[in-house]
């Protein structure tokens, strides 16, 4: 296995296949992870919102991690800001569904600013999305400690914890920021719940006082991008702008379709399109969902097709598994085929983007993971949502030859080895849903239109 290559600048123009399939998208399209997150989102939506007006984000907050590079090869890691941002003509919207830490993204937008890429006026914070405080950030820690040995290994960015309060119905929202007089008292109430809860979490009246003083600074300098973005989405829904709905995290991190209780606290699938933007199912287009040519996953919880073997360090070191947000290492594996098909069918995906097909170069063999069993040898006809099941889990293979030539460049379907193609097409026979997009870089350029 070689290192997978840094990205290289580009200012290419789209090739007639390029444009035929982005000029066919539908007016409102998705992008959605297929795994356990990180499966290069991001870099599909860089490149995709070249073609849309809007880039919308449903759900989920700085957990998430994209990493892409600009035309200049420039690399930029995005939490909370969606990736069509790169794109001056793009419009992005952080929708009602997502959770928005307010030291975080400004911290995000002066990075971008810095690098002259303007976001103001491009960027909107939905009224309805709820705020995310240190003080989730402090209770996500507590709570893994706590958990000791069985942590669910969350980014620590107060994801679940800020989650909780939107159902308990207790959480601030942006539009609370316009309500100064009442923001102390609802957020004291959240800070006396986290210190009746945990002994070691810290609160006086100085606390509530000083992060009060911040919310007000925080209030004026979010104003300008504080939108009725439901309003704004169905508004540019009727005036025919076209929209892509940029996922994060992955259906397998489902807080109801994933591996419960090792899930993020979102509806990362199509359903969370609608709910966290506020546009109607019959407004949904093209989903495509991106899948890794291999499996990852950062944090604790059940990986069928896990390789804790050479060939998994080799994944790792090859791939660059390393998480865009914490850092973390990135657990390795063959792809899943039973958890793939799982996701296909709750996501409906008209296409799928396979990524990383370059970091499988050099290896003999490529194994794909065709169908669960329990030890008794009964085949498990659908993916079990019972976690002990899923710990005990038998995997049956089907292995494929693999391919030695370096594919970062090739550009044309047909120039890829045989042996690619085959792999390729062995997944788009078991899943029933066509490959359009395959990466072989991390590059914008380093895509293959099939
Ligand atoms: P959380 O923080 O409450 O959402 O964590 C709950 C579970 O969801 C997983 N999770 C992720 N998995 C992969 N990538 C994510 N984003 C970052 C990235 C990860 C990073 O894109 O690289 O940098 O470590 C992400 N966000 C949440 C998490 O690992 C828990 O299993
Ligand atoms: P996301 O969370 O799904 O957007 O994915 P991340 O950005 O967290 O992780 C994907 C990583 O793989 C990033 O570092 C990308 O630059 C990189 N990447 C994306 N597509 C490809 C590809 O086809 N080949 C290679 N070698 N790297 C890729
Ligand atoms: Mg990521």
């Amino acid at each position: 296995l070689r290192a997978a290559p840094v990205a290289p600048a580009t200012t290419d123009e789209p090739s007639a296949a390029a444009r035929g399939r982005l000029e066919s998208l539908s007016q409102v399209a998705g992008v959605l992870g297929t795994q356990w997150g990180d499966e290069g989102k991001g870099k599909l939506v860089d490149i995709l919102a070249q073609r849309f007006d809007v880039v919308a984000r449903c759900q989920g907050g700085a957990n998430a991690g994209h990493t892409i590079y600009n035309s200049e090869g420039k690399k930029f890691a995005l939490h909370l800001v969606p990736s069509g941002i790169l794109n001056e003509n793009t419009q992005c919207v952080i929708g009602n569904g997502a959770v928005v830490h307010l030291p975080g993204f400004f911290k995000e937008v002066d990075g971008l600013e810095s690098s002259g890429i303007s976001c103001k006026g491009r960027l909107l914070v939905s009224d309805r999305a709820h705020l995310l405080f240190d003080l989730h950030q402090v209770v996500d820690g507590l709570r893994e400690v706590e958990l000791g040995n069985s942590l669910i290994g969350t980014t620590k960015r107060g994801i679940g914890p800020c989650y909780s309060n939107k159902v308990t119905r207790n959480g601030l929202r942006v539009s609370d920021l316009r309500h100064m007089d009442t923001f102390g008292a609802k957020l004291n109430n959240l800070l006396r719940d986290a210190a009746l809860r945990f002994k070691d979490f810290e609160y006086d009246s100085k606390i509530l006082k000083e992060e009060v003083e911040k919310y007000k600074r925080f209030a004026e300098r979010l104003e300008p991008f504080i939108t009725d973005t439901v309003h704004f989405m169905n508004q540019s829904i009727l005036q025919k702008k076209k929209i892509l709905v940029e996922g994060g995290q992955a259906t397998m991190l489902d807080i109801d379709f994933g591996t419960y209780p090792f899930v993020t606290s979102s509806s990362p699938s199509a359903g969370g399109i609608c709910t966290g933007l506020g546009i109607a199912p019959r407004s949904l287009g093209d989903i495509i969902g991106v899948v890794k040519a291999y499996t990852t996953r950062v944090g604790s919880g059940p990986f069928p097709t896990e390789l804790l073997s050479k060939t998994g360090d080799l994944l790792r070191a090859s791939g660059m598994e390393f998480g865009t947000t914490t850092g973390r290492p990135r657990r390795c594996g063959w792809l899943d085929i039973v958890a793939l098909k799982y996701c296909c069918q709750i996501n409906g995906f008209s296409s799928l983007n396979l990524t990383k097909l370059d970091v499988l170069t050099g290896l003999e063999e490529i194994k794909l993971g065709t169908s669960y069993y329990t030890d008794d040898g009964n085949t498990v006809q659908s993916f079990p949502a019972d976690l002990d099941l899923l710990e005990q889990i038998k995997v049956k293979y089907e292995a494929l030859p693999g391919w030695e030539e370096d594919i970062s460049s090739i550009r044309d379907y047909s120039d890829l080895p045989e042996t690619a193609r085959r792999y390729v097409e062995r997944i788009e026979e078991l899943v029933g849903i066509p490959v359009h997009y395959i990466g072989v870089g991390p590059g914008r350029d380093a895509l293959i239109y099939k």
